[in-house]
């Protein structure tokens, strides 16, 4: 069993799949603490986690116009230290409901496969400046990521990001060795993750072994036939692999954490509930309002912000939680509520799955809708 030395985990955590682990928490853990506790981020993983030897273990650099150069854990920690609080999000959160409109393929992921660590290790632009790395070599348009853990095949995971992220000292780019001021533990990369933030988790690779500038895209799997979007009428058959972009940047996205599916609600005395959960915008965008409503959209009230970082925009990679006291009608008992974010450039969620629907069910971002019961 490949999987035989995967590490033990939290048992709260809800797998959709055990080999490879895949699991996110229950929702009400995310808005918990600004922080999402190490023990409460979900976890996707494509393939077995690797067993790593920290004795052998390095990070092959190479590429035009760079001196290649093998890293050691030991001189990537002598490097200039960066901490940033970077929300990490999976292409696929949320999936279940855009299934509800139509199959897709893909795990089954409900709202929580997106947490908000803090994340420390070295900036990649210092690691390609020091290495030689000039703006002028055009032949350099990605930054390709390999990690430790192979396929059956042999193949390892890859991902890569444009080279114009991976050098602007904004952009914030780092090779972590620490999560929530820890190392990394086995499922997160330990013991060094790309950390790209803004950018899909996809690209995150963990287990980092290799990185390569290229004048094309990581020729990973991932990155060439997975983490696509499709226009709806696409099926698997007519899908343009080559010409659809690959995601990087993801857009704006928010969900009600608190009070989840189903569950039953008291109303307070003046007639409203209170509901609570997260928003976050890639490239660095911060959230700028959140609306809820209660009534299918006749009333809309502005949620309160309540725990946001003070980054600026366009380097805002953390998320936004946010609460709001919605009114209900006295007389239903049955609610739908429904929340949208809207971050710095005024991109506002989609109200519907239907027209955002594609085969792969990735970017998952319509208006979350929740149902709930109230007792009085
Ligand atoms: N890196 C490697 N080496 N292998 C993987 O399977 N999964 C990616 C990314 N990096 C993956 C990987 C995906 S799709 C996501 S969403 C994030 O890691 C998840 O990071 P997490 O497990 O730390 O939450
Ligand atoms: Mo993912």
């Amino acid at each position: 069993d490949p999987y035989s030395n995967d590490p033990n985990r939290n048992p709260e955590l809800v797998a959709s799949s055990k080999k490879p682990f895949n699991a996110e928490p229950p929702p009400k853990r995310l808005v918990e603490n600004y922080i999402t506790p190490t023990e409460y981020f979900y976890v996707r993983n494509h393939l077995p986690v690797p067993l790593v030897d920290l004795k052998e273990y390095e990070i092959e650099i190479e590429g035009p116009g760079i001196k290649s150069k093998t890293l050691t854990l030991e001189e990537l920690k002598q490097l200039p230290k960066h901490t940033i609080t970077a929300t990490v999000m999976c292409a696929g959160n949320r999936r279940s409901e855009m299934s509800e409109v139509k199959e897709v393929k893909g795990l089954f992921w409900g709202p929580a496969a997106i947490g908000n660590a803090t994340w420390t290790g070295a900036k990649l632009c210092d690691i390609l400046n020091s290495l030689g790395y000039d703006e002028s070599n055009k032949e350099v348009l990605h930054v390709q990521f390999e990690g430790l853990d192979l396929t059956p095949e042999s193949n390892p995971y890859g991902g890569s990001i444009p080279i114009e992220k991976a050098v602007d000292p904004r952009g914030d780019v780092i090779l972590a060795y620490e999560m929530n001021g820890q190392p990394l533990t086995r499922d997160h990369g330990y013991p060094v993750r790309v950390i790209a933030p803004g950018i899909v988790g996809a690209r995150c690779v963990k287990w980092l072994h290799r990185i390569v500038l290229s004048n094309e895209e990581s020729p990973a799997f991932w990155q060439r036939r997975d983490y696509k979007g499709f226009s709806p009428n696409v099926v698997a058959e007519t899908a343009n692999w080559e010409k659809a972009a690959s995601i990087e940047e993801l857009p704006v996205i928010s969900a009600i954490c608190v009070p989840s599916k189903d569950q039953c609600v008291p109303v307070c005395k003046d007639n409203t509930i209170l509901v609570t959960g997260y928003a976050w915008s890639g490239g660095g965008r911060p959230i700028v309002r959140v609306d809820v409503t209660a009534d299918g959209g006749n009333l809309w009230v502005e949620a309160d912000l309540v725990a946001q970082n003070d980054a600026r925009p366009s380097r805002h990679w953390g998320w936004t939680l946010w609460e709001a006291k919605v009114p209900v009608d006295p007389s239903t008992k049955k609610v739908e509520l429904w929340a949208k974010a809207v971050d710095s450039s005024y991109n506002v969620q989609p109200e519907s799955f239907k027209h955002i629907w594609n085969i792969r069910g990735v970017l998952n971002n319509a208006y979350h809708r929740v149902t709930v019961t109230v007792t009085r």
